[in-house]
């Protein structure tokens, strides 16, 4: 199969090593994840990613870019945290903060399942008044009106949060949400695992080994689960590189994430721009590439089009990302810290922004089995990636 795969890293070329690796299927190491972000060559880096995507792929499916029609649900933005890159839950705006009852938040389920959603991606605020009891009925309401709908909830800092309040196990806590209708984890919550960057960023839930145990306790119990890195909060690229290494290591004990998802910080809202360095467009697609490679246990890795924007998402496709996420009718998290990506793409537009990036469009459900291929044709691409890179940053 690996046959049919261009290698375009000549021997000569400062990452010839690591695409020898790349090309043999071997893991590379931290050392090498390094390199690939010192490297000023952004095309070979994506043409590696590339190369790792398809090499993972099943035989046949190499071009497959999957996608879902799916909606977030944001019960409250209420936070007893106050992480500094978080507009979502302002501190300053805390007396604007809401709180659905489970009516409200059945009458937006209800409002997604009208539009035939298949997945509820619900996550919210650590807010004393959703406990456990609340986001139990809150389960097996929706599962109850709509036992279609898959629902992936809770981020891992929502499930330490609930067990802290009623002081009882994370495995406890996540059984009793499986048993009223839970279908998986997103990845939220992460951040940047380097504890530096999280006292700075005044990120004071959930650290790394929290973190990795209970995704950890999930796989166990049989659910599948994401995992993210957000960046734009003052990390160096060793940070991002020994973040995924943690993740890889989780893997490779309890098997259970699914797909990975670069996060980009906006930073409407927040007082931290003048202490970020940005991510320049060429470092969100090193994040795809090198996370595709680094992450080879990971099945694998979302363009989050509602953070990269539709075209930058496009040309990750090409970068290693496999998968563009969902339709999503609304999105609280980023817009409320100044995104402008437009909401709610059609199925069609999804579609269409696929098969013309020159992959084949496919209809997945949560835990990526294959719903439906598109009869969409992926568009033969007559452009090389610098050049469609150059078009992006001219637009
Ligand atoms: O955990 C917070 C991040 C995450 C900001 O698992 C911000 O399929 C940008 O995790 N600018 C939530 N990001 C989003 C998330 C996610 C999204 C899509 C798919 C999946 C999945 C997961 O957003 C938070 C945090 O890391 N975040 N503030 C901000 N100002
Ligand atoms: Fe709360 Fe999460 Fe925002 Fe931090 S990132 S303030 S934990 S909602």
């Amino acid at each position: 199969m690996s046959a049919v795969i261009e290698k375009e890293i000549s021997a000569n070329h400062p990452l010839a090593d690591v695409a020898q690796k790349v090309y043999n299927g071997q893991r590379i190491s931290r050392d090498d994840a390094i390199k690939l972000y010192q490297s000023d060559d952004l095309a070979a880096v994506g043409a590696l990613g590339e190369y790792a995507r398809r090499l993972k792929a099943e035989p046949g499916q190499e071009n497959y870019v999957y996608y879902i029609h799916n909606m977030h649900l944001n019960p409250t933005n209420f936070c007893v945290e106050t992480c500094r890159f978080c507009s979502y839950a302002n501190p300053d705006e805390r007396g604007k903060a809401y709180t659905w009852g489970v009516d409200r938040v059945l009458e937006e389920a209800g409002k997604g399942a009208a539009l035939g959603i298949k997945e509820i991606h619900m996550v919210g605020g650590l807010n004393p008044a959703c406990d456990l009891a609340y986001y139990e009925e809150v389960l097996q309401q929706i599962k109850s009106q709509f036992p279609h709908i898959h629902i992936k909830a809770f981020t891992a800092v929502e499930i330490e949060y609930l067990a802290n309040l009623d002081g009882i196990s994370y495995e406890e806590v996540l059984q009793r949400l499986i048993d009223c209708g839970l279908g998986s984890m997103p990845g939220g919550g992460a951040e940047i695992f380097d504890d530096a960057v999280r006292e700075r960023m005044a990120v004071k839930k959930t650290p790394a080994p929290v973190y990795l145990d209970i995704h950890g306790i999930a796989h166990k119990l049989g659910i599948k689960t994401n995992a993210t890195m957000l960046t734009g909060i003052s990390e160096t690229v060793e940070n991002k590189v020994d973040h995924m290494l943690l993740l890889r290591g989780q893997q490779d004990i309890s098997g259970g994430f699914q797909c990975f998802i670069p996060l980009k910080c906006y930073y409407d809202g927040t007082n931290i721009q003048n202490e970020v360095t940005e991510p320049t467009s060429a470092d969100l697609l090193k994040d795809v590439a090198i996370s595709r490679i680094l992450l080879d246990n990971f099945p694998h890795i979302k363009a989050y089009w509602i953070q990269l924007g539709v075209q930058l998402a496009q040309l990750a496709l090409s970068f290693g990302a496999d998968d563009l996420d969902g339709t999503i009718l609304e999105e609280k998290i980023t817009h409320a810290a100044g995104a402008k990506t437009p909401l709610q793409l059609a199925e069609e537009k999804m579609e269409q922004l696929i098969a013309s990036s020159g992959y084949k469009p496919v209809v997945r459900d949560t835990v990526y089995n294959i719903r439906q291929i598109s009869p969409l044709e992926p568009a033969a691409l007559n452009q090389s990636f610098a050049e469609r890179l150059a078009a992006l940053s001219h637009s």
